[in-house]
């Protein structure tokens, strides 16, 4: 009590550093590397309790790796091995795992129900995986899922590609770079929302909080200089929320994303020339071009030029995307149900501020087309498709869902909500360990295959679909208007890696998937999950395994 009143009489003791504005400039700390060998990175990560201020006016007692939301950013060059003692010193009961999202060919780190029993609060688990493409990745646990990464246990991790010292030096790549990562949050009174799994309708939608949260704050200010790129690698953590953004008057140009940098600058959104089609000839893509669309799961690596004076503030604006939310509602006696009427119109939101400072590199440019890797005379190269095996039609994979209601004996109207993959729901609890017996749904190629896979939505919902331990590369897009039935094709046009897709609804889309095993030693073989990427979806049953042979 009485060093209490000192403190309070006397403030920071002198000559301390004046308290961080957590709202200027936040980003995820640095995870020290503690393995003198430079080709291994070695941490450990605790996962715990936490508490941090949303907002000037909110602290909220969520989830964190090591203390901080999002977590540690892990940065290691292509190649490295990477071991991360873990350790669960969540609240009892709260079993959990790592998943490291989009990081491929080490499956006995995959950190998923079939690759390793769950860890117990006050028990550890070592990952050990060697990174094997360059590229902005995330970790987060694939046990509890939904509730975990809601409350805060995310964290982003980039590989870095050997050549972009090179580019930045040829001014390909900007030098000011920052890792933004998206997330929200629904809390009452401090505390996190429990995430529904008994609702039906909220099961559905998926639950989308209403604090948008940029590395885990409320409209935080980044200081950028004017007229000076600024590379911005983002990654959308959020449990369910679409992130279309925008810079209004700027053009948000996309250098790479999930696997790496691109052959050539892209500007995104608009609408794409149909390849067939009875009824449209152009495709509207449901955002404005030049914006980013990111989906839950996907990560995007672009390039702002802030255009303005000193003391300018551009805003990161979040705007609704039309992505097929349901609603149920009376019309007359009858329940109906459908799309609700304010899907893709809900009120834009500021999300972050970019506040302009003095710089002197003005007059940057930087135009659709323009090389990145074509710059140090690379490129992605397209998949070979030699001898590749047709994963089309019957064999596509499929979401699908189903939403039923009815009046019970007392009138009340209930509902339901399945979640399928290929017909059939799945690790609807998301336990069981590596004994957990295989999806019945499961399918089964082999290491060095090339799959040519369709990937199908037979739902009127967008779904976010994700597939581990391997990336694809997609071709073409066929939609079939759920009215007429007409159908329109489009391509995709570049070449670039992924791990996780929008899926629109009724509609699917043509990937090229190579089985590598980039790691060697047969570490690509065994049991990866492809599952939607809205965690209730997934959790719900709209999961499933590709098991990979030897
Ligand atoms: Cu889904």
């Amino acid at each position: 009590m009485i060093l209490l009143l000192v403190w309070a009489c006397h403030g920071p003791p002198d000559g301390a550093d004046a308290p961080r504005d957590p709202w200027l400039d936040p980003e995820p700390p640095a995870l020290a590397d503690e393995n003198d060998d430079p080709s291994v990175f070695e941490a450990t990560i605790t996962a715990s309790a936490t508490t941090w201020p949303l907002s000037p006016e909110l602290d909220v007692a969520g989830l964190a790796y090591n203390g901080s939301v999002p977590g540690p950013l892990i940065r290691v060059q292509l190649g490295t091995e990477v071991i991360v003692h873990f350790e669960n010193d969540l609240p009892a009961g709260f079993d959990t795992a790592i998943h490291w999202h989009g990081i491929e060919g080490n499956n006995a780190s995959d950190g998923t129900p079939v690759t390793q029993d769950a860890v117990m609060p006050g028990d550890s688990f070592t990952y050990d995986f060697v990174v094997t493409r360059a590229g902005l990745f995330w970790y987060h646990p694939h046990v509890r899922g939904a509730q975990g990464v809601f409350e805060g246990l995310y964290a982003p991790l980039v590989v870095d590609d050997p050549d972009e010292p090179a580019l930045r030096d040829l001014g390909v790549l900007p030098k000011d770079e920052r890792v933004l990562v998206l997330s929200d949050l629904s809390e009452l009174a401090g505390t996190p929302w429990s995430v529904e799994v008994d609702n039906p309708m909220e099961i559905m939608n998926g639950t989308e909080g209403e604090h948008l949260l940029v590395n885990g704050r409320e409209d935080p200010v980044f200081e950028v200089a004017a007229g000076e790129p600024v590379r911005l690698r983002i990654v959308n953590s959020s449990i369910t929320r679409f992130w279309r953004l925008a810079v209004p008057g700027h053009t948000l140009y996309r250098i790479g994303g999930q696997g790496g940098l691109l052959d050539r600058v892209r500007v995104e959104g608009g609408t794409v020339g149909a390849t067939s089609g009875a009824d449209a000839t152009q495709v509207d893509l449901g955002y404005e071009r030049g914006e980013i669309l990111l989906v839950p799961g996907e990560r995007a690596d672009v390039v702002l030029v802030p255009n303005g004076d000193v003391g300018d503030a551009l805003e990161l604006v979040w705007k609704d995307f039309a992505r097929g939310r349901h609603g149920m509602w009376m019309e007359g006696d009858t329940m109906v149900m459908g799309d609700v009427a304010d899907d893709g119109t809900r009120p834009s939101e500021t999300a972050a501020t970019f506040r302009l400072v003095a710089g002197d590199r003005a007059g940057w440019a930087l135009a659709e087309g323009d090389p990145v890797l074509g710059a140090v005379g690379r490129s992605v190269g397209a998949v070979s498709t030699a001898g590749a095996l047709d994963w089309s039609g019957d064999r596509a994979m499929t979401f699908d869902e189903n939403m039923d209601m009815w009046q019970d004996a007392d009138g009340i109207w209930q509902m339901s909500t399945e979640l399928h993959v290929d017909g059939a729901a799945w690790m609807e609890d998301m336990m069981g360990g590596p004994s957990q017996p295989e999806a019945p749904t499961a399918v089964h190629a082999q290491i060095g295959d090339v799959i040519e896979w369709e990937l199908r939505n037979t739902s009127h919902m967008a779904h976010p679909l994700h597939i581990h331990g391997f990336s694809f590369q997609p071709i073409s897009y066929e939609h079939v208007d759920e009215e007429s039935g007409s159908i329109t094709t489009w391509d995709v046009g570049y070449d670039e890696y992924i791990d996780t897709i929008l899926l629109p609804g009724d509609t699917s889309v043509f990937v090229r998937m190579p089985l590598a095993d980039p790691v060697g030693g047969g570490a690509a073989a065994g049991r990866w999950m492809r599952h939607c990427h809205i965690f209730q979806h997934g959790e719900n049953g709209m999961m499933s395994e590709l098991v990979v042979d030897p």
